[in-house]
């Protein structure tokens, strides 16, 4: 419990995602019908990420990291979630929905992992 208290601690308020907002461990996004998810930046701890994929509407989407679209790629439709695990290293990268005209509409979001 005290992690967790110095953790939120450490993050201040801003627009970025909490790390753990449900699941401890899982990094939790969540994909809007408005074409966005549901924040512009994400973070995760270096190693195996686990992302769960949760849709707040009914249109299909999918969650994908650039440069990295062949090892993970999460869909959801219709109410559903889905979840995978990824290995990444330290650095920046950019989540996006790869459904046609997606991610053109603004389906994009930064994704820290430290
Ligand atoms: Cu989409």
């Amino acid at each position: 419990m005290l992690l967790l208290a110095v953790a939120l601690a450490a993050c201040g308020t801003s627009s970025i995602a909490p790390l753990l907002p449900t699941d401890e461990g899982v990094l939790r996004v969540v994909a809007l019908d408005s074409l966005d998810f549901d924040a512009d930046q994400y973070e995760a701890e270096v190693g195996d990420i686990e992302i769960r994929y949760v849709l707040d509407g009914m249109q299909g989407h999918s969650l994908v990291i650039e440069g990295s679209e062949n090892q993970l790629r999460l869909e959801v439709s219709g109410g559903s979630t889905d979840s995978g695990a990824i290995a990444l290293e330290a650095g920046r990268y950019i989540l996006y929905c790869d459904i046609p005209g997606h991610r053109e509409g603004g389906m994009e979001a930064r994704l820290l992992v430290r």
